[in-house]
């Protein structure tokens, strides 16, 4: 396919360079409006000390090859390199980028580094200063056509960030193999839990109208390391499958083909009946293997290159193999065993809580995936949330991390924020994801954390991956909120390593979307570093959890009505004039008892229990003692109107910083955090209000 030139096309920093100097402390000129289209990839002048130097560094540019991945390397380079410098004037003394591979490149395979992209894959990359014909020269090296994009994203990242670019040696690979996204989109063009506009894939209009921004996503997609892609949501259409949608789709992993984006699907386990015409959809009949058999082959025939199938399964009235009395794995099994000859995998995704497992929901999926530990195909894997309930503003790691001895699994973590203040709230994830990445499951004992449990060093896996449900939206900023962009980032870039900070994630962003004023840069970094504790504080706080109604985003803690108790707020809180909490220690529900020994120990007794889960394990009196000494009353008194008051300095922060980004994008932020903040102390009010019917004891305001 065909690359096209025009990047971005009508929006952002037109003809960028020279328009100002980055670093802006000093600047006199208000900053050109921007929309927030161009994500992290603006390719703004960098600080003035660093432009000398990348001046010097970079006159020219050399990507071997022809097929779409070096173009699109190729292009890539091109188009950062002058937005960011502009015109380079050709100089003979000074530097020049080259990119390739030992194949497609005589100038990197002259290079002899054979020995050393080969531990790196196909998607690893080696960045070091070299030369060529005596002038200084920065080679971007890799085994596979991917890695050489991921390394040039890399390497325009360093300059984005205003980092020096003499004296490289850079070697990257990525940590997990498979680095997904999943859209929760639906054929009719809206997105389930979207809050930034429509879908950005246009059904109606494919495959005859490529979009721009099609290939503008893949690129994203590639600059932080994402492979795959699950088109639709997993509450799925099974038209999807229909010829007239796998043409679309097929035009769709087209232009994804070049960036390395690969295509997975969300499938109805129900197809062989509704698009098939069959009388079952059984796992274990004849006629349904061979119609799924046939269904992956006529996709291979059309994406050669496609990635699998995603599957929500008798979960949330989905249909699944438990309508045939089948289990869970035979369901599996017969997709895995159509993909397979074809190199796919199956994702099962391990979000199931039927009510007759357990009357915990937290227990239900590990007891049925922990018993079928070892009867899946081997190219299945099992999506795992990162906790046992539902993205909750804080959750304890999933027992199941760690307890799948025989089966890989994925995380799943959600970059739409569906309780966490949507596209409304300014909530970094980075620290939520790395709280979960860190924790230490203790499966084979210190060290075993989730994110080492992902890669396959606890137990052997032969694949491994991170799941992130994405944000986007024809919004023409991506994601709704400005700030909400970082989540996208943050979720690739932890796929790629889960040993990145956070802090470190969102100083790159920052960077990269926002400013490189360092004044600036920390201010917005102390933001959004704070900013997911604010969130839990004035929304559910001390292991409160699922305090919510219908749209998932207020709290609303009195809601005891639902068509399942486990969709209520008052099945998790369990207030009453005695107290507040979710007994799961042992002593309760046993819940706790699904994590290995120190970990349940720790969880189980009050003593060792951290603060921030007491009532997701402990139902407590209202007058139980905290370790600060303060009651459970009043130390909830004060989280709630600690976290009111952190949002509303988050807004006085973003005030303060109105000189050093654009007006476009400042007043848009400024907007909602103004929503938040008047939205977090109305939550704390009535949450307070609601708790204080049974508790009766005084809000006696911190500070008032
Ligand atoms: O978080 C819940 C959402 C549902 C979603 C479900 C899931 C796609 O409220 O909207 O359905 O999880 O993950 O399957």
């Amino acid at each position: 396919m065909k690359i096209s030139r025009r990047r971005f096309v009508g929006t952002g920093l037109a003809g960028a360079a020279g328009l100002y100097v980055a670093g802006n402390a000093q600047a006199q000129q208000p900053l050109p409006d921007e929309d927030g289209y161009k994500l992290w990839l603006r390719y703004a002048p960098p600080p003035r000390n660093a432009a000398s130097e990348y001046r010097q560094a970079v006159r020219g540019i050399i990507v071997e090859g022809a097929s779409p991945a070096a173009q699109a390397a190729r292009l890539e380079l091109t188009t950062a390199i002058e937005a960011m410098l502009g015109t380079p004037p050709s100089d003979s003394r000074a530097g020049v980028i080259i990119a390739g591979t030992p194949s497609n490149s005589a100038l990197i395979r002259g290079r002899g580094w054979q020995s050393d992209l080969a531990p790196l894959g196909k998607e690893g990359f080696l960045i070091r200063s070299t030369t060529l014909d005596g002038r200084n020269a920065i080679a971007v090296a890799s085994e596979g056509e991917t890695g050489v994009l991921y390394g040039a994203f890399h390497l325009l990242r360093l300059m984005q960030t205003g980092q020096s670019i003499e004296r490289l040696n850079i070697a990257e690979r990525p940590r997990l193999q498979l680095r997904l996204v999943n859209h929760w989109d639906n054929l009719d063009g809206s997105i389930e839990r979207g809050y930034a506009g429509r879908s950005i894939w246009q059904w109606s209009e494919l495959p005859g109208t490529i979009s721009p921004r099609y290939a503008d996503y893949a690129r994203a997609q590639a600059s932080i390391g994402v492979n795959g892609a699950a088109i639709n949501n997993v509450n799925a259409d099974a038209r999807l499958l229909s010829p007239e949608y796998l043409e679309k789709v097929a035009a769709l992993a087209g232009v994804w083909r070049p960036y390395g984006v690969r295509m997975y699907v969300s499938i109805n386990v129900a197809s062989p009946i509704r698009l098939g015409g069959l009388a079952t959809a059984d796992p274990l009949d004849k006629g349904v293997a061979d119609w799924w058999k046939a269904k992956a082959e006529e996709i291979y025939k059309i994406i050669p290159d496609f990635g699998g199938f995603l599957v929500k399964a008798n979960s949330e009235g989905q249909p699944g193999p438990k309508d045939y009395g089948r289990t869970h794995a035979d369901g599996a099994n017969v997709l895995a065993d159509a993909l397979a000859p074809h190199g796919g995998a199956v994702i099962w995704r391990a979000f199931i809580y039927d009510e007759d497992v357990d009357p915990d929901r937290a227990k239900r999926a590990y007891l049925e995936f922990t018993r079928l530990d070892g009867k899946f195909r081997p190219n299945v894997l099992v999506q795992v949330k990162n906790g046992a309930i539902d993205f909750m503003p804080r959750e304890p790691f999933h027992p199941l991390f760690g307890a799948m001895k025989q089966t890989p699994v994925l995380a799943e973590v959600q970059a739409t924020q569906e309780y966490l203040g949507q596209a409304k709230h300014l909530v970094y994830l980075g620290t939520m994801w790395k709280e979960f990445l860190d924790a230490d499951t203790y499966a084979k004992g210190k060290g075993s954390t989730v994110g080492r449990v992902l890669e396959g060093a606890v137990h052997s896996y032969p694949v491994t991956g991170m799941v992130a449900v994405l944000n986007t939206g024809l919004d023409t900023n991506w994601c709704g909120h400005h700030f909400s962009q970082a989540n996208w980032y943050a979720a690739g870039r932890l796929a790629w390593n889960h040993e990145l900070s956070a802090e470190r994630i969102a100083d790159e962003w920052t960077r990269m979307t926002l400013t490189n004023d360092n004044a600036t840069v920390e201010k917005i970094r102390g933001m959004m570093m704070t900013s997911r504790e604010t969130y839990v504080n004035y929304t559910m706080p001390l292991g409160l959890h699922h305090l919510i109604g219908g749209d998932h985003y207020a709290p609303m803690p009195q809601n005891g009505q639902a068509p399942r108790s486990d969709w209520t707020a008052t099945y998790y809180h369990q207030a009453s004039a005695e107290g507040v909490g979710f007994d799961r220690s042992m002593k309760g529900d046993q819940a706790v008892a699904q994590y290995f020994p120190p970990v349940r120990d720790m969880f189980d007794s009050l003593a060792t229990c951290p603060e921030e889960f007491l009532l997701w394990f402990h139902h407590l009196p209202w007058t139980y003692r905290l370790k600060s000494r303060q009651t459970l009353w009043d130390g909830l008194v004060e989280k709630y109107y600690s976290g009111a008051r952190d949002a509303a300095a988050l807004a006085a922060a973003w005030q303060s910083l109105a000189s050093q980004i654009d007006a476009r994008r400042h007043k848009e932020v400024a907007a909602r955090l103004a929503i938040q903040t008047g939205d977090a102390a109305k939550w704390r009010d009535q949450i307070l209000r609601y708790f204080q019917g049974f508790s009766k004891l005084e809000i006696k305001s911190p500070g008032a």
